[in-house]
């Protein structure tokens, strides 16, 4: 046998120790625009992200909902494959069909917030849009807000929705640009107009509304949108049926695919990507894995693979070590591929990017992660906790919580996904059925976590995670300092601030 040198490790092992940071570097200039698929030295991905976020091809996590949300803050969803190819085919063409319209920001504002709090908010969420009041300062109260209830079809296109006031005003400015209402609900929305910021007679804001793709964290608006202003999404496909579900999933307009397996150093995967290429050529981006070592990455990089994952049985609700006792810790395989996608990089010019895969706690373990040379990440139990996962939100004890099961539990019966050829039957579980802490809206979710990465980088000195990866200064931690690194040798008053991990 051969044995890997020293042990292998995980995130919460590591801590990044804060370099020098210039007063430029403040979260407001932090991006996160990271590539998803492989390209030449001093070419362009094909396909990029603005947050280094997707959600993991499974049943209990990436549906439609899931789809359309991710992608307005700027990430993909990979739709789950253990469906029939027509069933997600119509999953991939829901999220694509999906009009690109306008929100408001309903979740976080609360009428009785000051302009102070207000501003504190654009910073800490990174919303474009700034309260303007009627002499154009950007001053005042917050009045009220408005919300998603408040959309209607256009009289003009019936196919775009428009926020209507449901509260009458006389007289609205927005900007250097004077709206008459002519009574109450009537539509006020303004095509040309990027934001809509209200404002009453007292200089009080009435509402704040900006577009979906208008956060300051997508540096370019329209880059979230392919050039039909469509959302992207992507599919997961598996190792037996790719000849029937990639024809339906290409068909339905998915931006990307990627092999969803538990173990991606095959020769099934191989073939699943010739075929591919020999059809489709280039012109179709397929991700695979998942590998944990430099060999495993090297095989599916020369094999073609658009991008490439990492990690087995690190996912929060995965047991495939305990069944199978194959896998390492996340930390250790993510370090040893990145070093390898980097070498391979060197050798052939060719930069194909690595996501991590599972195991992610804490939101600094992404931060971590992207130090560790992750260009984006998979989060499952993440964004189960969200709304727009598609599982039950269910009352446990008073607390709530959404279900969430591994692709590998007798409940998703995902057998392609373990699929060593033989008979096509799941043989034995490598996941559980489970429930998450209900944690509300994606987006106000996501902007937190956001909000923390960015923090994180600019004490270690960097504004794009590219930068991150070469200024990061990690060192392993003992048991007795993650002790340490909690509260302790006092009596926390509040429990649930123990467990708030996000
Ligand atoms: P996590 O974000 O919940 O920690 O992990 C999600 C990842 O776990 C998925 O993206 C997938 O790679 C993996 N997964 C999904 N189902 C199982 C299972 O049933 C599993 N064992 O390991």
């Amino acid at each position: 046998a051969m044995f890997f040198p020293g042990e292998s490790h995980t995130f919460s092992e590591y801590l990044l120790v804060p370099g020098y940071s210039s007063s430029e570097c403040i979260p407001a200039n932090v991006s996160l625009k990271t590539p998803l698929t492989r390209f030449k030295r001093g070419e362009e991905p094909a396909i990029s992200l603005n947050i280094p976020m997707v959600s993991a091809i499974m049943q209990s996590v990436s549906g439609e909902d899931m789809g359309v949300a991710l992608a307005t803050e700027g990430g993909m969803s990979f739709i789950y494959g253990s469906q029939t190819p027509e069933q997600e085919a119509a999953m991939v063409k829901a999220v694509k069909d999906h009009k690109a319209g306008f929100v408001v920001s309903d979740s976080t504002l609360t009428p009785d917030m000051t302009m102070a709090e207000v501003m504190d908010l654009k910073e800490r969420t990174g919303h474009s849009t700034m309260p303007v009041t009627a002499d154009g300062t950007a001053h005042g109260k917050l009045l009220g807000i408005v919300t998603s209830r408040d959309y209607r079809p256009s009289r003009d296109d019936p196919n775009m929705k428009v926020a209507t006031f449901m509260t009458p005003r006389e007289q609205l400015i927005v900007g250097d640009k004077d709206i008459t209402l002519k009574k109450a609900n009537d539509v006020i929305w303004d095509k040309k107009l990027n934001a809509l910021p209200v404002v009453d007679d007292d200089d009080c804001l009435m509402a704040i509304v900006f577009r979906k793709d208008y956060d300051s964290h997508k540096t370019n608006p329209n880059e979230m949108l392919d050039t039909n202003k469509r959302y992207m999404v992507g599919a997961g496909i598996n190792t037996r049926d790719y000849a029937t579900r990639v024809p339906l999933l290409i068909e339905a307009g998915a931006d990307a695919l990627c092999i969803d397996s538990s173990e991606g150093f095959s020769e099934w995967q191989k073939l699943t990507i010739e075929w591919i290429r020999e059809h489709y050529g280039d012109s179709v981006k397929v991700g695979a894995g998942n590998v944990v070592d430099a060999e495993g990455f090297r095989f599916l990089a020369d094999c073609g693979a658009d991008f490439i994952k990492v990690g087995i049985g690190g996912g929060s609700i995965c047991i495939t070590r305990e069944t199978k006792g194959i896998g390492r810790g996340q930390a250790t395989a993510l370090i040893d591929v990145c070093r390898a996608r980097d070498e391979y990089f060197e050798e052939t010019g060719v930069y194909v990017p690595v996501c991590s895969d599972g195991g992610i706690v804490y939101d600094y373990h992404m931060t971590l992660a992207l130090a560790m040379g992750a260009d984006f990440l998979m989060l499952g139990r993440y964004f189960a906790r969200f709304d727009e996962s598609p599982t039950a939100r269910v009352n446990v004890n008073g607390q709530y919580m959404k279900e969430y099961w591994g692709e590998g539990s007798a409940r998703a019966r995902n057998w392609q996904r373990y699929d060593l050829g033989g008979a096509a039957k799941l043989a034995f579980e490598e996941g559980v059925d489970s429930y998450v802490p209900y944690a509300g809206s994606l987006k106000d979710g996501v902007n937190s976590t956001l909000y923390k990465i960015k923090s994180t980088m600019c004490n270690c000195g960097a504004l794009t995670i590219k930068e991150l990866q070469q200024k990061a200064r990690l060192t392993l931690v003992s048991a007795t300092s993650i002790v340490e690194g909690g509260a302790h040798d006092v009596v926390v008053k509040d429990r649930n601030h123990q467990v708030a991990s996000y």
